[in-house]
């Protein structure tokens, strides 16, 4: 039986920087947390327990990584450079660019290189205390590579200390051998691809691009029907570009989140609040693709819905890979308050996926999986740019990665 004291800390138990413990102690017993309070009020039992001492560092939740894109085929800095030499999007696509270059490189990567690329995508989230993260298909756009991306998103599950939540994203984009019937790729994606994948344990929840340059509403609902038929929980790419009324068609569906939501209006809003359907903001993006649409953060605060934050790590909108980047990003483009965004990386975010009870918080039964910071205060975590601040990741009780103290 592993039993440890973790102690000489200061808890942060859920995400909050104003419901903190200053002197503070975890007792663990293989890997699930027995205790956590005031050190001075460690129960007896513990007391006898082989100690770590975290020298005062702050501890967090394990952070909670909700949409990303990290499995993919080759990049496009090249397309990055033609559009800064000025050639548009329509010039890039007409090329043969965007999400279609990267479902070339998926469809003609091999698993392994596949699992090599995206794990050098994962390391660095990681090492930033990530514990729980989404992984999306939807650059396969046929039923084999999209097969090929959710085996090697369930890989990383296994080889690395993380726990992985797999999307299907059949309806991410139209394959080119679907130009101009994309109702006949929803067909595939609903009745062929979406029933094989979830009999094959590859699915946890579905996801769809619902968007002028995506698929209509009508589309979007008839993924939601083939989910709900598969008890399959949704969510959406909503409001990227335009105000479609996604996010409240995702609402009615119960959707876990509805997602970018730079065009959301009030109605989607509300429909989201009633819904309980978490907003997951997405600053990589926007800062990427210079967008100048802020999302509805007072009406997502007016309503209190649930605000969670990601890197959308993509090769086309949002080519990151750090979180903390990130969390400055929704505080400096967004003007998102510190609370606000450690709660967005832990039980907002940990809601997103419908896990809020596994993950995002550190309560008695729960995995002890947890970041240990090297910072003096929590705002620290959204004002560095760039800087390495996770000292230790702990995972199921165990020290999964060690950076600089
Ligand atoms: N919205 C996005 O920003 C990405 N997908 C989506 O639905 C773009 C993906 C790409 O350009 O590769
Ligand atoms: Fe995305």
């Amino acid at each position: 039986m592993k039993q440890t004291v973790w102690h000489h800390l200061q808890l942060c138990a859920h995400g909050d920087p104003h419901d903190t413990i200053a002197d503070a102690a975890i007792a663990v017993q293989d890997g699930r947390i027995e205790w956590l309070g005031a050190a001075q009020e460690l129960p007896a039992a513990y007391r006898g327990w082989p100690r770590e001492d975290l020298a005062g560092a702050w501890v967090t939740p394990g952070l909670v990584e909700c949409h990303t894109h990290l499995v993919y085929g080759g990049q496009r800095a090249d397309e990055f450079a033609q559009r800064l030499a000025g050639v548009s999007y329509e010039e890039i696509a007409r090329r043969g660019g965007g999400i279609v270059s990267t479902v070339r490189a998926t469809r003609a990567a091999d698993e392994n290189t596949l699992l090599r690329t995206a794990a050098a995508r994962l390391e660095p989230l990681i090492a930033e205390g990530v514990t729980a993260i989404e992984i999306k298909s939807g650059y396969g756009l046929d039923l084999e590579t999209e097969r090929k991306m959710l085996r090697v998103a369930r890989q990383l599950g296994e080889r690395y200390p993380v726990a992985v939540y797999t999307t299907f994203l059949g309806a991410h984009a139209l394959p080119p051998d679907y130009a101009g019937r994309a109702d006949d790729y929803i067909d595939e994606v609903c009745n062929r691809m979406l029933p094989a994948l979830a009999d094959e344990g590859l699915v946890d929840a579905v996801d769809v691009f619902c968007e002028r340059i995506g698929f209509s509403i009508a589309q979007s609902e008839r993924v939601f029907e083939a989910a709900a038929r598969r008890n399959l929980p949704v969510k959406m790419h909503a409001e990227q570009l335009s105000n479609s009324g996604g996010a409240a068609l995702a609402a009615r569906y119960r959707a876990l989140s509805a997602d970018h939501l730079e065009f959301l209006d009030e109605a989607g809003v509300a429909a989201m609040k009633e819904a309980g359907t978490v907003a997951v903001l997405l600053p990589g993006a926007y800062y990427f693709i210079r967008e100048t649409q802020l999302p509805p953060l007072d009406l997502l605060r007016r309503y209190a819905v649930p605000i969670a934050i990601s890197t959308d790590s993509n090769p086309g909108t949002s080519p990151a890979t750090s979180l903390l980047l990130m969390m400055n990003m929704a505080a400096t483009l967004f003007r998102m308050t510190v609370p606000e965004i450690l709660q967005g990386v832990t039980r907002d975010a940990a809601a997103a996926l419908g896990k809020q009870h596994v993950h995002g918080v550190l309560e008695t039964g729960r995995h002890a999986d947890f970041a240990v910071w090297s910072v003096e205060s929590l705002a620290e975590l959204a004002y560095w740019i760039g800087r390495p601040l996770c000292a230790r990741v702990v995972r199921a009780g165990q020290t999964v990665y060690a950076g600089r103290t």
